[in-house]
Parts: C-alpha cells; structure tokens; sequence
C-alpha cells in the first residue's frame, strides 16, 4: 500500500518511517510512504505558500496553487490515482471502521493542513475527503496522517507478526469491547500477584475469564461501546 504525504513539514515524518514495524513493512515492500513538501509548488523567491485571510481575522491561510498544483502532481506520478484525504479538524471523526476500508485503498494521498485551515476552493476543486482524529485542535494535519498511517498498516496483512493481534483488538470490526488486562512475568512484583486463572493451563477457562474481565472494564469505562454503533 502506498501512501503520499504532502505537507509542509516533511521532516516531521522521518522518525516515524524510521521507526521498527514501519521500517520493517517499507522494507518488506508491503508499505510504501512518500513524502511531498508542498513548498516546492509555491511561486517566487520566497515561496510564500500561505496568505492573510481576505476579511481580516487571526493567522494565516494555505493559498490555492501551491497546495493544487502539488496535489496533481502527485497524482500524476503514479498510474493508480490514490483516495485523497485532508487532514482537518472540520473532517468526519476517523473511527475504526473507516480505518478498515481505508486499508482496503492500494494508494492514499495525505493532506496536511497547517495555519488557520486551508483556502476553501482547494476544497472545491480537489473534492478530498475530510477526516479529524477527534474534538481538540492540533497544530497542523502532520500528526493525524501519522494515526492515520499507524492505524491503517496495522491492518494490511503482513505487517504485523501476528495477524490475530489486529482481529482482537478494541473496536475492530464486530468487536467494541475494550481490552482484557494483562500479565507478564514476574508472577508477583512489589507484593501483587497474577490472576490464577491465568496460570491453570485451562485454556478455555482463561478465554472465559478474560471476556469477562473485557465486559465488566468496557461497562465501567466505556458504557457507550455496549450501544450499537451510530452513523457518524
Ligand atoms: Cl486532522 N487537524 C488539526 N489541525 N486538528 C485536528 C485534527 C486534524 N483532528 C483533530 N484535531
């Protein structure tokens, strides 16, 4: 699966593709992540790529041709067009079955926006899909195309050693019952011990006790899990 990220801080990334399980799938050439400076599109010596807003107000706005003429660019690089996405808080809540058909694209473009938000005709002429990690403001889209990334490849097969591991999960599909708890050794650390049950042997007497210990968690911390699923 490839991703494009286009933005305007492209060393952000460079811990993150460096970092194992990513590495390791870009290696194994199951991942792809390119990255796009979008200055590199700007007019003039000084490559402005941002502007005052028209009306007056607070910060700074992305000016349409940088962020238009990078965008099809990209595009064009490659034979598959990829799902464009921009990363904004005015974006659908991103929710785990959107990272699962997310999963399914061969190609994603990223879009991170930076300053007061993006001229709304880049909207208009590009037509992304606008997706939010949440309800906060962050400082710009670089950090929610990093979710974005972390939560998609988890997902392609392959990438993680243990395919059971991402079918497990919280929140994956059919599943909305938060995690079990979990030991390892020492069997006792500072005067706390480990559950017997989880050290009988009795596999089916464990899986039993540990969706038990995921229903009673998901009702104390998450009751709204337990309702079905609205449609953002
Ligand atoms: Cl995608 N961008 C920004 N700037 N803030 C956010 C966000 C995205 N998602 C939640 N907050």
């Amino acid at each position: 699966m490839r991703f494009d990220v286009l933005t305007l801080f492209p060393e952000i990334f460079s811990g993150f593709v460096s970092q194992s399980l990513l590495k390791l799938a870009i290696q194994g050439g199951l991942v792809d992540v390119r990255l796009h400076n979008i200055r590199d599109w700007a007019e003039g010596k000084h490559q402005h790529v941002d502007d005052r807003p028209f009306g007056g107000g607070p910060g700074m706005v992305l000016m349409p041709k940088p962020v238009v003429e990078c965008v099809e660019a990209v595009q064009a690089a490659a034979e598959t067009p990829g799902r464009l996405i921009m990363l904004t808080p005015q974006g659908k809540r991103l929710t785990q079955p959107k990272v699962e058909e997310l999963a399914q694209q061969p190609r994603l473009l990223l879009l991170c926006g930076r300053y007061e938000g993006f001229d709304e005709r880049i909207k208009q002429i590009l037509q992304p899909e606008e997706l939010s990690i949440g309800d906060y403001v962050l400082n710009g889209g670089e950090t929610a195309a990093m979710v974005v990334i972390d939560s998609v490849i988890r997902l392609i097969p392959g990438v993680l050693g243990d395919e059971q591991s991402s079918i497990d999960d919280s929140f994956s599909t059919g599943n909305r019952l938060l995690e079990h708890e979990q030991y390892t050794r020492p069997r006792e650390f500072r005067g706390l011990t480990v559950p017997d049950v989880l050290l009988s042997g009795n596999h089916s007497e464990i899986a039993r006790w540990r969706n038990e210990q995921s229903r009673k968690r998901t009702q104390q911390r998450r009751a709204d899990l337990l309702e079905p699923p609205t449609t953002e």
